[in-house]
């Protein structure tokens, strides 16, 4: 009788907590939804890769994705400011909605840039370039001993908007100095939001312009 009790309860409870996980691991291609600030070359990439943190010859690697085998690789060029990458989108969201979401961020400098913090600011349901105001994050950077998880809960209250933008945050040094070009990786997000919320990750195939591969041609000749 208790038990039947307990699972009455159960089965009751659930619907007012319903919440849904999705992961996105870059796997079918994507890159971002969107950019804020000096951000560039946004590509899939598989595979080791060679980068420069503010420096002028390629001076470190990252070898491979944290997850499956495809990820993304976004740069600062000219550093300045925190550029931004877009890297999902949650919709039709309600004020006092929880939201939960963590990457993997590359990073081997511990201590100091560069580096990636995980934030967002709010947006409506039909565009995700809109901002309605920053809605904050976690203040900690990747710790620089290689993939690191970056991750922030936020107890949405958007006024005008109803939509959450899940950033990741570029962190380069110097702040200006040639050749002002720092590579970064992530890999293998994962957000949890209430079930009548919409979660949105990068499309496949998103063609990517003439002019950005011209840049990654030049950045890896
Ligand atoms: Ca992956």
């Amino acid at each position: 009788m208790k038990k039947l009790f307990v699972i009455a309860l159960v089965l009751i409870a659930v619907p007012a907590f319903a919440q849904q996980t999705l992961n996105y691991s870059w796997e079918n291609g994507g890159t971002i939804l969107g950019s804020y600030g000096n951000l560039v070359d946004a590509i899939n990439v598989s595979g080791a890769q060679t980068g420069s943190q503010g420096s002028a010859t390629p001076d470190y690697t990252c070898p491979g994705a944290v997850d499956g085998e495809k990820y993304l690789h976004v740069a600062e060029d000219p550093h300045a400011s925190t550029p931004q990458a877009f890297l999902a989108w949650v919709i039709n969201l309600n004020d006092g909605d929880q939201v939960d979401a963590m990457f993997y961020g590359y990073d081997m400098t511990p201590g100091s840039s560069p580096s990636w913090r995980i934030w967002g600011h709010y947006s409506d349901s039909v565009d995700v370039t809109t901002y309605l105001g920053s809605a904050g994050g976690n203040s900690e950077y990747t710790a620089g001993t290689g993939w690191d998880l970056v991750s922030h809960t936020w107890a949405f209250a958007g006024g005008n908007g109803n939509a959450l933008v899940i950033e990741g945050r570029l962190y380069s040094t110097p702040s200006t100095s040639d050749p002002d070009h720092t590579d970064y990786w992530c890999d293998d997000i994962t957000v949890t939001a209430p079930a009548h919320a919409t979660i949105i990750f990068p499309d496949a195939g998103v063609p990517v312009e003439s002019t950005t591969w011209a840049s990654i041609k030049a950045l890896y000749r």
